[in-house]
């Protein structure tokens, strides 16, 4: 029952059983963060050309610079970053292309409005908002990839992306379709995930710098559900503006790692591999498909989303489903709960979840989903560090590289 087509019928079926859940909480103060990092990382050169690297079946190494040198200090940390970057883009997500010549736009509180001019093309398009009632002041929001299956609480503003208008996901042959396209030419590399991290910066963008205080540029989320959730991973990953990133149920391609996929497929299991979902969907840039039948040959894997996100809030929700691989996501998520570990860290948490249909959130994910929206979102002090999974997976089990203590 885990075929491609039963997930698209779940997701159906969950789109009309969504429910909301309010919550009253006051809006607080956010305490700012991390903006210098983007900075930091334009001075930083990034995967040097002619890299190579030898195949590894084990999930790679964070901290090791494709130099050979250790990470020891948070402050190296961003030079590593952009290192790793320039491998997601490189292998397997296709270019992000930098801010465009001219965004404009504006923020009302039923939506936001985008134009883009860059070399002689343009775009528009708007994502709709639905504001909290009784908001009054900037308030936080979270940022929907193609609708959220997850209860956006009172006092959080919901902000629609339309994915599929910005990158299209029918089939395979979506590539190079969509407003991104229009503008960077059908032939550019972008996989369908990066180009929708392309079109949520550029609406945060517009609300950087509206001067009507409706929404705080410092308090936003991202989410999205099974291949949106593979969206929301990426969107978070790629843009430090984004405080908190909630994937649901993104399994292969989000979640999990390639190479854990793998070794469950050859164990038997019904498990999505690279193999497979180059030849499903657009989501991947036609980069990767020469890597997808040897992902022990990247230099990167799926735990090094943590690396991009480290030490924003993240809060990777799965569920116990053999398409999503339960072990992967588990194996590789706590991998990546290393790396919020050696920045001394309880930013990131991972709950997978037996027992319910794909993309209907349970109850028992709700402590940990109101825990990471107060903290990074209402400027609340909850305990965010969760790690909670029906599997018996160690990182250990897929790592060879010990955790160090950046200082
Ligand atoms: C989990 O996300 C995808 C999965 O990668 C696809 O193989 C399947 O077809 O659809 C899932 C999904 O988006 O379900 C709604």
């Amino acid at each position: 029952t885990n075929s491609p087509a039963s997930f698209i019928f779940q997701l159906v079926i969950m789109k009309y059983i969504l429910s909301s859940l309010l919550l009253v909480a006051p809006v607080l103060a956010f305490p700012t963060s991390s903006d210098s990092l983007l900075e930091r990382q334009a001075t930083c050169p990034g995967l040097p050309s002619g890299f190579s690297f030898a195949s590894d079946g084990k999930l790679p190494d964070p901290f090791t610079t494709a130099a050979g040198s250790k990470v020891t200090t948070k402050a190296d940390w961003a030079c590593r970053k952009k290192e790793i970057s320039d491998m997601f883009q490189k292998y397997e997500l296709g270019t992000l292309p930098g801010k465009p010549e001219s965004v404009t736009g504006s923020v009302s509180t039923s939506s936001i409005s985008v134009s883009v001019k860059n070399a002689g093309k343009s775009i528009s398009f708007s994502a709709s908002v639905k504001m909290p009632s009784g908001a009054s002041g900037a308030v936080p929001a979270i940022i929907t990839i193609g609708g959220s299956s997850i209860p956006i609480p009172a006092g959080v503003a919901t902000i629609n992306f339309n994915n599929d208008q910005m990158a299209a996901q029918q089939n395979k042959g979506s590539h190079g379709t969509g407003m991104f396209f229009d503008l960077y030419g059908k032939d550019h590399n972008a996989g369908a995930l990066i180009a929708w991290a392309w079109g949520v910066s550029r609406i945060l963008d517009i609300i950087e710098a509206d001067t009507t205080n409706k929404i705080d540029i410092k308090r936003i989320g991202v989410t999205g559900c099974s291949r949106n959730g593979k969206g929301a991973f990426i969107v978070g990953a790629f843009d430090d503006r984004i405080a908190l990133t909630i994937p649901q149920e993104s399994g292969s391609g989000g979640a999990a790692c390639w190479r854990i996929s793998d070794s469950e497929h050859n164990a038997g299991k019904n498990i999505q591999t690279a193999g497979e979902i180059i030849g499903e969907n657009a989501w991947f840039s036609p980069l990767f498909d020469q890597w997808a039948t040897k992902t022990s040959s990247l230099p990167h894997d799926h735990h090094m989303l943590a690396a991009m996100t480290v030490p924003r809030g993240l809060l990777v929700i799965e569920n116990n489903i053999d398409w999503l691989g339960p072990v992967s996501t588990t194996g590789c998520m706590r991998a990546g709960l290393e790396i919020y570990k050696a920045f001394g860290s309880d930013a990131m948490g991972f709950s997978e979840t037996p027992g319910h249909n794909h993309c209907q959130f349970p109850s028992s994910q709700q402590p940990e989903l109101t825990a990471f929206i107060n903290k990074f979102l209402k400027g609340g002090n909850d305990a965010t560090s969760v790690d909670k999974s029906d599997q018996n997976v160690k990182a250990s089990n897929y790592i060879s590289w010990t955790t160090p203590t950046l200082t």
